[in-house]
């Protein structure tokens, strides 16, 4: 770790260019794995990074995209073979002038639901890896290429879990800003950013000029240091040739620097001269500081939600007062658990809260399938809701995106279960004002809760980008006044600690006839006290109805579209 700071104090980090292009020009034959080549060529592969490594390269990656079971399997060589003979080669050329990076790729086999490979399996298997490639010294592990959100996330986690090793973490986009199985950039971001890895980025699949919109999309995101690793261009369909020479990346990579990029290397089609040139424009460059927007975002890995306005957390999956979904969770109905999700999706919800909790149940594992059930169904992000921090912690395990816990109090016992399980997936929190003497009468008392859950967040390392709290609504009749006092605590958390506010809403009517105005008209006061994320029952016209006319009479809804397009 020591030393990759060093290099964090540098303006810009040197990287290397392509390893495949250049195996193959020093024999390689098509068809073979580029680790088996090296192992019978070791001085070939010791010369490439050598030339990397005097062409200006101070990270130096290891030839080990494709060493993985699956990959290797029938090739007679192990892991450990292969990952310590390579990194072997990679430290003794870069002899103390660069750092050894553990280059790993994707499986290469579609994960659970899609194809066959098992969250269990693929983890294990990256484990395998990363534990391998720790033994052999290497300085930090690269995961590179990666396009399944999913996939990397469970690399992330294996490495994290394993090594002490810092991380790099890059995704290979299309030009729309998302990879080939769909995930937004910035999705990508939030969610990696989330667990703790040291620097992100892109590489691969376009030339520079297509992925620096796509890092500062990045950039805008994460505060980490940032990583463009491009090809040299586009290939010609026909040739196979990129179509940009050295001096053109060169120049068309200089344009990281405006982006705020640390880390500048090349991928396909690039090879030393590429690096040279790449080193020698970045000489005299200064990198911008980034500025970040500051906003607090929640996404799954296709859909990301800013909560710059008013966001509706669905409340349908949870038993609570419902015998039908009761049976469901009893018989593992998913067919009806998921309809729930799918019929809020389209109701207009953008987060749904997911509570599986019944007496008798093995809630832990009716989380783990109703969170990856629910995933291939419906692209809204999840609120993990649970007593039992274990529920939620798989939950979030299960769970590709950044989620909200549902929830934590002022309560010691409780901050100190969920804190860290939140910081190590990199979760936003839901804070109750309530503790372990009960929930407070005055707004007063609760906004000191809402304060003392914000400093144990902070001191756990969570930012108050993350912490939403939850004033809680009570039923008002059993007490009038509060209504009053939940919406003024809704203020004061809003107007003095400028932290997200939370509201279960349909609490209020609880006992009452017409519990639908009651809801719809609390709803509409609490969102002009400050209330930014309503947990409702979306598919109660009144309550979206009411969402969607605040936004307009606020001028939240631009040219008063959504409302036209709604009602018109
Ligand atoms: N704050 C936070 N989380 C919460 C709440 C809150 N989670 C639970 C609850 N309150 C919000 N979710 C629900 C879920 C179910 C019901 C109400 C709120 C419910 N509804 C019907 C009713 O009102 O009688 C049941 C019957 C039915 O609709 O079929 O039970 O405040 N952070």
């Amino acid at each position: 770790m020591d030393k990759l700071y060093e290099l964090l104090n540098e303006e810009f980090v040197i990287l290397d260019g392509a390893m495949g292009t250049m195996l193959q020009r020093s024999g390689l034959p098509a068809g073979m794995l580029p680790e088996l080549f090296a192992l019978d060529n070791p001085d070939i592969l010791e010369e490439i990074h050598r030339a990397y490594i005097d062409a200006g390269s101070r990270i130096a990656y290891t030839n080990t995209f494709s060493t993985n079971a699956h990959k290797l399997a029938g090739s007679g060589r192990t892991l450990e073979e292969i990952i310590g003979a390579i990194v072997a080669i990679t430290k003794k050329a870069a002899g103390g002038r660069a750092l050894v990076a553990l280059d790993v790729g994707p499986i290469g086999e579609m994960l659970e639901p899609s194809g066959t490979l098992s969250f269990d399996r693929a983890y294990s298997m990256f484990r395998e890896i990363v534990m391998e490639g720790e033994k052999a010294g290497a300085d930090l592990i690269a995961f590179e290429t990666f396009t399944d959100l999913a996939e990397l996330r469970l690399a992330v986690l294996a490495a994290k879990e394993n090594t002490n090793l810092p991380i790099f973490a890059t995704m290979s986009f299309e030009e729309n800003g998302r990879t080939f199985t769909g995930c937004l950039a910035e999705c990508f971001a939030e969610t990696i950013t989330g667990l703790g890895v040291d620097a992100i980025g892109v590489n691969c699949s376009l030339g520079p000029k297509h992925l620096i919109p796509i890092i500062r999309r990045i950039g805008a995101v994460s505060p980490l240091p940032l990583i463009v690793k491009a090809n040299a261009g586009l290939p010609d369909a026909r040739t196979g040739h990129y179509d940009i020479g050295a001096e053109e990346f060169a120049c068309e990579m200089s344009e990281c620097a405006a982006a705020g990029v640390q880390f500048v290397g090349g991928c396909c089609g690039t090879d030393p001269d590429f690096i040279k040139a790449l080193a020698a424009k970045m000489q005299n460059r200064k990198r911008a500081v980034r500025t970040l927007d500051g906003k607090t975002r929640i996404c799954s890995a296709t859909k990301l939600v800013t909560a710059d306005g008013v966001r509706v957390i669905g409340e349908r999956i949870n038993p609570t007062g419902k015998k039908r979904f009761q049976q469901a969770l009893r018989e593992r109905d998913f067919d009806y658990i998921f309809s729930q999700g799918i019929q809020q999706a389209d109701a207009g919800a953008d987060i749904l809260d997911v509570n599986v909790g019944l007496p008798g149940i093995d809630e832990v594992s009716l989380m783990a399938d109703c969170v990856k059930g629910l995933q291939a169904v419906t692209d809204l992000p999840l609120q993990i809701d649970s007593n039992d921090p274990k529920v939620i912690e798989t939950g979030l395990r299960a769970f590709c995106g950044k989620a909200i816990i549902n929830s934590i109090n002022g309560d010691e016992d409780r901050l100190s279960a969920i804190l860290p399980v939140a910081k190590k997936y990199g979760a936003a929190v839901i804070g109750l004002t309530m503790d372990e003497h009960g929930i407070p009468e005055k707004a007063e008392e609760r906004f000191e809760i809402a304060k003392r859950i914000l400093s144990a967040c902070e001191m756990s390392g969570i930012s108050k980008n993350n912490v939403f709290i939850d004033c809680l609504c009570l039923t008002v009749s059993a007490s009038q006044s509060s209504a009053m006092e939940t919406l003024n605590a809704v203020r004061m958390v809003k107007e003095k600690l400028g932290l997200h506010t939370v509201l279960g809403v349909s609490n209020i009517s609880f006992g009452l006839p017409n519990r639908e105005l009651i809801n719809s008209t609390f709803l509409a006061l609490a969102l002009e006290n400050g209330l930014d994320l309503p947990i409702l029952n979306p598919n109660i016209p009144a309550m979206m109805d009411t969402v969607y006319a605040f936004n307009l009479l606020k001028g939240f809804d631009l040219g008063c579209q959504s409302f036209v397009e709604l009602f018109a």
